[in-house]
């Protein structure tokens, strides 16, 4: 395996102009014919072409229509006698590929008996051999041939310019992207499709056909897909001035994917978990995930596809610009300043509970990676989330319509090329002279050099006499894999004062009499160390610092109990309001873990935050999606990331003890909370009526919970009726949870009934999987329910949702089930990982991080942990994939 270098980039010696593609369609010898013009780069000192290819049969290459002398050297196809000059080059190369026994869904596949591409990021080369990096940018007609009964319907990328039939029951059809792009863009679909079509009109007037392809059968679970598409097109229009720049943009959903979804130019492949919902199968999470996965892949095409990287290591310049442009998309559709709250908490829990650990795990790199052995291990959530977070804090540092100038600026300089994240920041602080960006911009992009989660300590020091508040502050941040030492980042902080006393907002001013009167100040930390005096403050404050989450750091103020009450109860910004109940459960867990506590004996929840979660719980006025967030207790993922040594079962002990202890002691509060939550009228997935049904679920995940702890049947009777009921997925499948989720007898029959009711409907069954799967331990029951899922007969291990929904839901998603002493947890993991290697290195190489913090973990876990990743490495035929992330977990 060889490391690739960020340092070696280098411009291709060829461009390539045009490419023609053929294919004659056929599960086990696909054949493609491949008419490239090439011209040489004057740039570059003249040199052979190399093209690559993977798993492909070459039959033949002509330069210039002639025979050419070319030879192999390894994956690589090398002609070294091209002419020499500017004159294009005509290249033609005919090859065959087996779309059947392609098992790792990259390059041409076969699924459900239809072809689907995926090349980002080097699928490219399992169909031709090519140039396959981004920064070649060509014209592509594609031209498909297959069985007209098999494959009624050929696709692929831009307009369809010709079709028609074929000798032997074959037909055609000819595509023209009147576009520019990389390789990595290219698609196409054949198969028996049928298509939810919408025409619509743009601000401009322009007119356009959306359409979502997905199975016979499925169409009645297109409308959220297609009203998600129609709010993409608009919000892009409204907010960036960004318009759709083809006449027709194309979904397509496949059962067969390895992730969320594809973003191929005019033609956008999906995992039908991010297209198909209706009520009756869809939860108001998989609504929600919709909207932003279709939203994300809507808004590559201008951040991605017209603008696109110059290389893999800019992978965050379409990534981190993407996600964050997804997230706003989510929070703009909010209908009020509550909803858009709930969404950027969601969207910092999913940052803290898997970002934060790989940063300071084996697998950390920076936003803008240095090297990579394999690029496809660099999906990350480093790239995309903590990625969105610096361009977040960009836009902080700019303002809102400053921001949308530095993209304004961005599309100007840069439409139609492949650059760098260095160009991005350039264009942003330089749309925005006399920012603060502008102003620290060498400093800020430490944000794409450096990996690892920046700590703050905050310190503050209230002199009464003189009505001053002042705030120290210091920043550090551990060393990494490859970076001992950190320079320091420049951190926007958003701040407020409440009265210690009265809870009030105090109005803040500083000395030079800025921000005088104002609620939130924005403090910039650049240094090491740096302090901030408040004036005429007129009583004692508890600071809400971080407000928003105003930077992707770790925050250590040394809260009493009181202030996190005060915040809690008071905070008008309703992230830190929700971060101080975070901080008093977690910091009940932490000392009942080092107590040694069990789940039976010790209370780890004190009076005092019992009784603000009642006050939370019943407040008249909080929404109940936000009243959700607050009462869910810290993960056990999150609770073990705060330890320097940790003991999984003494964790998920701890948390279950606090769990009962929350279901006991508001046992009548849930049943108020439950009774008035529980109707919502006809179903509707927007945010207020899935907040009410969220807080209605965890009513009853409770009100189960503590009824069987009790022996009492009266509530597990109600939530089978309840799951019997149900008019909608989220409601039934929330009542199924309740069931299993606190291990009642009722359980059982309620699982085998969800199945006969579901058991053509793969997400469905994906959902019934991953529940078994993830469910709380108790005495180590999981795992050979897990080991029995895998006999089932709807489990496929090739097909990745039920590989994720089994697996990985126990592997990643359970660690009370997973770490088990006998290491048995252990074991099924490399076995899985081993087995999975040969059918889907990118699936198998997701699967190995599961044991990314291995080395934080207590004995005997930590040993046998090690022994498990010491037996996977030492497989002989291991993909390039799976070695990288257990070479670098064993360094
Ligand atoms: N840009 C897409 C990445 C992607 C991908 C990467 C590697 C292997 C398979 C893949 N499928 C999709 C998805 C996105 O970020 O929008
Ligand atoms: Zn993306």
């Amino acid at each position: 395996a060889t490391t690739v270098l960020r340092a070696d980039y280098t411009a291709p010696a060829f461009w390539i102009d045009t490419v023609d593609l053929s294919f004659d369609l056929d599960p086990v010898k696909s054949r493609v014919l491949n008419k490239m013009t090439l011209c040489r780069n004057p740039d570059v000192p003249v040199q052979a072409l190399r093209l690559v290819g993977e798993e492909l049969n070459l039959a033949r290459v002509l330069v210039n229509g002639q025979g050419a002398t070319f030879k192999m050297d390894g994956n690589h196809l090398v002609l070294e006698n091209l002419p020499e000059g500017s004159d294009p080059i005509a290249l033609e190369i005919f090859t065959t590929c087996n779309p059947s026994k392609n098992t790792a869904l990259s390059g041409l596949y076969v699924s459900n008996d239809s072809f689907f591409t995926q090349c980002e990021a080097e699928g490219f080369r399992r169909i031709t051999y090519f140039l396959d990096r981004p920064d070649v940018m060509a014209s592509y007609t594609v031209t498909l041939r297959a069985d007209k009964a098999k494959y009624p319907v050929l696709l692929s990328n831009g307009n369809l310019v010709d079709s028609g039939d074929l000798e032997d029951g074959r037909h055609f059809a000819k595509w023209v992207d009147p576009h520019k792009k990389p390789c990595y863009l290219f698609a196409l679909v054949a198969g028996q499709l049928v298509a939810r079509e919408q025409r619509i009109t743009s601000r401009a007037g322009t007119d356009h056909l959306l359409q979502v392809y997905v199975r016979p059968g499925d169409l009645d679970k297109t409308e959220h897909a297609m009203n998600s598409l129609m709010a993409s097109v608009a919000w892009d229009e409204a907010r960036f001035n960004l318009p759709l720049d083809l006449e027709r943009f194309m979904i397509v959903a496949t059962s067969d994917f390895n992730m969320g979804a594809m973003e191929n130019k005019g033609l956008n492949i999906f995992n039908t978990k991010y297209v198909l919902a209706n009520q009756a199968t869809a939860t108001d999470v998989d609504y929600a995930n919709i909207e932003s996965v279709v939203g994300h892949e809507y808004f590559h095409n201008w951040t991605g596809n017209r603008i696109t990287c110059r290389d893999w290591f800019q992978l965050s310049l379409k990534e981190g610009l993407t996600v964050f442009r997804d997230q706003e998309f989510s929070q703009d559709l909010c209908a009020d300043a509550s909803a858009r709250a709930v969404k950027r908490i969601e969207d910092v829990r999913v940052l803290r509970t898997a970002q934060f650990p790989e940063d300071a795990g084996p697998m950390a790199h920076p936003v803008r990676p240095d090297s990579y052995i394999e690029i496809n291990n660099f999906y990350t959530v480093t790239i995309y989330e903590k990625g969105a977070e610096v361009v977040r804090m960009m836009q902080t540092l700019t303002s809102r319509k400053g921001f949308e100038q530095g993209m304004k600026l961005y599309f100007e300089r840069f439409d139609g090329q492949a650059v760098t994240c260095d160009d991005f920041a350039q264009s942003i602080a330089d749309a925005n002279l006399g920012s603060a960006l502008a102003q620290h911009l060498p400093q800020f992009k430490r944000w794409y050099s450096q990996a690892g989660t920046p700590r703050v300590a905050a310190r503050g020091e209230f002199d009464a006499a003189a009505q001053t508040y002042t705030l120290h502050f210091s920043q550090s941040c551990a060393p990494t894999p490859g970076q001992a030492e950190k320079a320091p980042f420049v951190i926007p902080v958003s701040i407020g004062l409440l009265g210690a006393a009265s809870g009030n907002a105090l109005p803040l001013a500083l000395q030079d009499g800025s921000v005088a009167g104002a609620d939130s100040h924005l403090l910039v930390l650049t240094q090491a160390t740096q302090s901030i005096t408040f004036v005429n403050v007129a009583e004692a404050p508890v600071p809400s610092i971080l407000r928003g989450f105003s930077a992707p750091v770790v925050l250590d103020y040394d809260y009493s109990d009181a202030e996190l009450l005060t915040l809690l109860a008071n905070d008008p910004d309703p992230f830190n309001r929700w971060e101080a109940g975070q901080r008093l459960a977690l910091q009940s867990a932490i000392h009942s873990i080092a107590a040694h506590a069990d789940s039976t004996g010790v209370n780890g929840l004190n009076d005092a935050y019992i009784a603000a979660m009642r006050e939370v719980l019943r407040h008249p006025t909080l929404d109940a999606a936000f009243k959700e967030l607050v009462l869910t207790l810290p993960s056990e993922t999150y609770i073990a990331e705060q330890l320097d040594v940790v003991d999984p079962q003494r964790i998920h002990s701890v948390r279950e003890g606090m769990r009962l202890q929350l279901a006991t002691a508001l046992q009548a509060d849930w049943e108020w909370a439950y009774a008035t939550h529980k109707d919502n009228g006809a179903y509707r997935p927007d945010p207020l009526s899935s907040g009410r049904r969220a807080l209605a679920g965890m009513a009853l995940s409770y009100l189960c919970l503590a009824a069987t702890a009790s022996g009492d049947p009266v509530w597990p009777g109600k939530v089978l009726q309840r799951f019997k009921d149900a008019g909608n997925m989220t409601d039934r499948f929330n009542a199924l949870q309740a069931l299993v989720g606190s291990g009642h007898a009722l359980a059982a029959p309620a699982l085998a009934s969800f199945h006969a009711m579901f058991k053509d409907e793969a997400l469905v069954l994906d959902k019934w999987f991953a529940l078994q799967a993830g469910t709380s331990d108790r005495g180590g029951q999981v795992l050979p329910a897990v080991r029995q899922l895998l006999s089932h007969p709807d489990f496929n291990i090739r097909n990745p949702n039920r590989a994720r929904s089994v697996i990985f839901s126990y592997c990643s998603g359970n660690p009370g089930g997973f770490h088990r002493a006998d290491a048995a947890g252990y074991v099924f993991w490399s076995e899985r990982v081993m087995e999975l290697d040969a059918i889907n290195p990118q699936v198998a190489a997701r699967l190995a991080r599961a044991m990314d913090r291995w080395k934080k973990l207590a004995e005997p876990y930590r040993s046998a942990a090690r022994e498990a990743l010491v037996r996977v490495a030492a497989k002989a035929d291991l993909s390039n994939d799976v070695r990288e992330v257990v070479d670098r977990a064993l360094a």
